[in-house]
């Protein structure tokens, strides 16, 4: 739908690399709203929950060490518009960057799926779930309308 919101989390190989900004652009040029957006260095519990569903998969403890470690933060953001749940993952490409497509944000920065830099909501529960738990706080989420709104939500 044109209101729906996604997360999107930039890894802390991806902050180490400097790709922050690159991330960030490709959703603003699209047209999509920056709703949320802060650096955290995630709680164990936090990255437990959030990858909850992978908690019974051999690279899980590793997953959660390298999201948690400190050795940079996580960069969180939450964007708005059309359809952003199915076209965030779309440009964000597939998990496994041997099969992301040249030109996605993996296809184009990273070669270890251990390594790929980014995360997305790969649903609208998903999507739900996980604002909640990283932006949970009232006031952490902005309304707001952007001036090209209109030119670019039809
Ligand atoms: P995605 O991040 O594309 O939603 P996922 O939810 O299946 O993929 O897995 C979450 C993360 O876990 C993924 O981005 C990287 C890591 N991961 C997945 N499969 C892995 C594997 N086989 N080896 C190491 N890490 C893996
Ligand atoms: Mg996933």
């Amino acid at each position: 739908t044109a209101s729906e919101r996604t997360f999107i989390a930039v890894k802390p190989d991806g902050v180490q690399r400097g790709l922050v900004g690159k991330v960030i652009s490709r959703f603003e040029e699209r047209g999509y709203k920056l709703v949320g957006l802060k650096a955290i260095v995630p709680s164990k519990q936090l990255a437990e929950q959030h990858y909850a569903d992978l908690s019974a998969r051999p690279f899980f403890k590793g997953l959660v060490e390298y999201m948690t470690n400190g050795k940079a933060p996580v960069v969180c953001m939450v964007w708005e518009g059309k359809d952003v749940v199915r076209q965030g993952r779309a440009m964000i490409g597939a998990t496994n960057p041997l099969e992301s497509a040249p030109g996605t944000i993996r296809g184009q920065y990273c070669v270890s799926v251990g390594r790929n830099i980014i995360h997305g909501s790969d649903s609208f529960e998903s999507a739900e779930k996980e604002i909640n738990l990283w932006f949970g706080k009232a006031g952490e989420l902005i309304d707001w309308e952007p001036a090209t709104w209109g030119w670019i939500m039809a």
